[in-house]
């Protein structure tokens, strides 16, 4: 069943693979984010996870969405880690210290920071495979959406509420980690102002240990900071005022934005679509989607139309050439020329038409960056889930030909059916964890 040659899976081999690591990883309430590195549910993941999930049986995937939303906090977030009983990953639920924040629902162990809110574009997804799937299958995904709606509309409303930053109307996070890009370039600068204390209590690191080799992790000091944000928000009992108020790192990130800006819009397309009785609620979701795609158009060069994060604290525009930069292409939000020359940007020789690459879709990092590093996690390599979200967006904005195209280079990097982490852009070598859940789910929505 490979291609002649090419040590490459059919189409039918890799979409069942792609399946039993779903399978493998399914707890029975949630799909782990990988098998042995992360063997607990992360917010983003479960959502790319229900989209896999929806081309196997819906009603599964509409679990994995119920599952995390009975992990949201009572203030309307959703935490970016929903612990399992799985011992072996560092910082767990003991680190993070929120066992007693009275906002966490009492049945589950959570983190307490969240990540890139792609829930409700997953649902509207989930919705539209279900209806090309079956009658049965459509009732079912409309009648969670109509459960589910409002406590997706409440997450929305903790993020325009306590993470929209004015004037610039960019999406605030207080970690890395917050913009699933944990380690990039995009936060070197502002993670230089992250200044550990001697009060930082001691650990051990896990994540190096399941990897076959720790260049391809972020380096202890980088680490050090990470820990020590936990333990600056820990101390205000992750109180999203105080959380602002007191962490060193305070960034409007311009991906995440993007995002919200395209999750808001389909939460209330999803209100309109099955005529849900939440008028003022939609007419708020419209308003924050604008507003956040200004804020993104606001972030853009005007010459390049590259849109570079903010750091907060300092007021430095982050001008780091990162796959974040083209958020513009995610939530369309420049007029023409300068989405067409993002665009050749994107697919020139800077990015994914370098002449190197082995699958021809973006890099997390220009190789012709300083500091590009084609094994170290978000400072190179290439992220499925990223190059799904582009092609996903491009389809969208009437970029066909491209979405195409890059949906065809896409699952020729994950052809050898490892489904790795990341993947290094020269070799195409798979990086960090194998049977990584939310490749998996990437696989099977550009196979089904
Ligand atoms: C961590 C699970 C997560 C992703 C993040 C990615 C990585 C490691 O793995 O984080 O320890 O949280 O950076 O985006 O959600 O796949």
């Amino acid at each position: 069943s490979t291609a002649a040659g090419s040590g490459r899976l059919s189409g039918t081999t890799l979409a069942a693979r792609a399946a039993a690591v779903l399978r493998d990883n399914d707890t029975g309430a949630l799909v782990t984010a990988s098998p042995k590195l992360y063997p607990h549910m992360w917010s983003w993941d479960a959502a790319f996870i229900a989209i896999g999930l929806a081309y196997l049986d819906v009603r599964r995937a509409l679990t994995e969405l119920g599952t995390l939303l009975a992990a949201q906090w009572s203030d309307g977030m959703l935490p970016h880690i929903v612990f399992t009983d799985a011992d072996g990953y560092f910082p767990g639920p003991d680190r993070w210290g929120t066992d007693t924040v009275t906002r966490r629902p009492a049945s589950v162990r959570t983190s307490g920071i969240c990540q890139p809110p792609v829930h409700a574009i997953a649902l509207r997804r989930i919705v539209d495979v279900a209806r090309a799937n079956s009658a049965g299958e459509a009732a079912l995904a409309e009648s969670f959406t109509a459960r589910a709606w409002q406590a997706l509309y409440r997450w929305h409303r903790w993020i325009a509420r306590h993470r929209i930053a004015e004037p610039q109307g960019l999406l605030t996070i207080v970690h890395g980690w917050e913009s699933g890009m944990d380690n990039s370039p995009r936060w070197d600068a502002p993670y230089a102002g992250v200044r550990p204390g001697p009060d930082l209590p001691p650990y051990v690191r896990l994540d190096t240990l399941g990897v076959d080799d720790p260049a391809e992790r972020p380096s202890d000091d980088e680490y050090h900071r990470y820990l020590w944000l936990i333990e600056q928000m820990r101390r205000v009992g992750y109180e999203p005022v105080e959380v602002l108020a007191t962490s060193d790192f305070r960034v409007g990130d311009v991906f995440s934005t993007a995002l919200f800006a395209v999750a808001c819009d389909d939460l209330a397309d999803l209100a309109d679509d099955l005529s849900l009785p939440f008028r003022a609620e939609v007419a708020g979701l419209r308003m924050w989607a604008a507003r956040s795609r200004r804020a993104v158009a606001d972030a853009a060069d005007p010459v390049s139309g590259l849109a570079f994060d903010l750091d907060l604290r300092s007021g430095e525009r982050l001008r780091t050439r990162t796959v974040a930069a083209f958020a513009p292409l995610l939530c369309s939000a420049l007029a023409e020329p300068l989405e067409t020359r993002l665009l050749s940007d994107l697919t020139g020789p800077d990015w994914a038409g370098h002449p190197g690459l082995t699958a021809a879709v973006p890099p997390s990092v220009s190789p012709r960056e300083n500091g590009f590093d084609p094994r170290r996690y978000w400072r190179g390599p290439q992220w499925p889930v990223v190059v799904w979200l582009f092609s996903f967006a491009l389809r969208r904005g009437g970029h066909t030909a491209l979405a195409r195209h890059w949906r065809q280079e896409g699952l020729r990097l994950l052809s050898d059916g490892s489904f790795g982490e990341y993947y290094e852009p020269f070799t195409g070598e798979p990086l960090g964890s194998t049977q990584q859940s939310w490749t998996a789910a990437v696989a099977l929505d550009w196979l089904c």
